[in-house]
């Protein structure tokens, strides 16, 4: 993370979140919470039974999954679309070579007229690419802000979260939250969606059904709770 801020690709703010994601890995024991194997599951079965599945890509994702992501949107097939919050063209600029150079073909978000505004967010992500999340009927989201997660759901379009926090607002609004490290949960569900694929329509669509989102951030306190009342000095 250090090296992505002083390389430009993490924002400052990048940073402070990143410490926040880490006080809450820490109550997990740094390792998966059980409960996020089944969201991981359902997150897949969104993504392939997706028709347009974009994949929203910030600073510290960037910085932190940037193989592993641009696999993964191969796998699906998904589009890569940079979305940041603390927006500057240069970091933007930064972000996109950077994922080319782990093997994106292409990258969207950088195209001025190809932006249109998502209601209900007043940060500079309200911007998205008509032709990436504009149009998107499902988009992964690792690491958001509480407002974009509502208003992407008040679009209409499922939200797949990646968020250590199962309290937060992105948690709690998203329609499917792995609630684990981003290192960890990147790779997963690469190793998922390549098990996952030959799932047909129905199948994967039922899987979706059966997630229930609240109960399983239940699931994911009760995770930490437990891991917290085994923990000896
Ligand atoms: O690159 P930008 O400009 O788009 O900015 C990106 C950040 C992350 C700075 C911006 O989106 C932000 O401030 O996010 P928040 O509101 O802090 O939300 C980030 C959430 O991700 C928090 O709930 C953290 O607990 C969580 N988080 C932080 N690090 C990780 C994480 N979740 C999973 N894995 C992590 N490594």
């Amino acid at each position: 993370m250090v090296r992505g801020f002083q390389s430009g690709i993490v924002a400052q703010q990048g940073l402070i979140a990143h410490g926040r994601g880490e006080a809450f890995d820490y109550l997990f024991g740094e390792t998966t919470p059980k409960s996020s194997r089944l969201a991981t599951k359902a997150a897949v079965a969104l993504l392939l039974g997706a028709r347009n599945p974009v994949i929203s890509i910030n600073g510290n994702t960037a910085a932190l999954v940037p193989q592993d992501i641009v696999k993964l949107a191969r796998s699906v097939p998904a589009v890569l679309e940079v979305n940041l919050f603390h927006r500057s063209l240069a970091r933007e600029r930064r972000i996109a070579s950077l994922l080319k150079r782990n093997g994106a073909d292409q990258v969207l978000g950088l195209e001025a007229k190809a932006r249109m505004r998502i209601r209900g967010v007043a940060s500079p992500r309200r911007s998205v690419d008509a032709h990436g999340i504009g149009n998107a009927d499902v988009v992964l989201i690792p690491l958001e802000d509480g407002d974009r997660a509502e208003a992407l759901r008040k679009a209409g379009k499922a939200v797949i979260a990646i968020d250590l926090n199962p309290m937060s607002r992105t948690s709690r609004s998203a329609n499917v939250t792995i609630v684990d490290n981003i290192i960890r949960a990147v790779p997963e569900l690469l190793r998922i969606t390549l098990r996952m694929k030959p799932l047909s329509k129905s199948r994967l669509s039922a899987i979706v059904s059966n997630f229930d989102n609240g109960k399983n951030l239940g699931k994911a306190m009760q995770d930490m709770i437990h891991y917290m009342q085994g923990w000896e000095a």
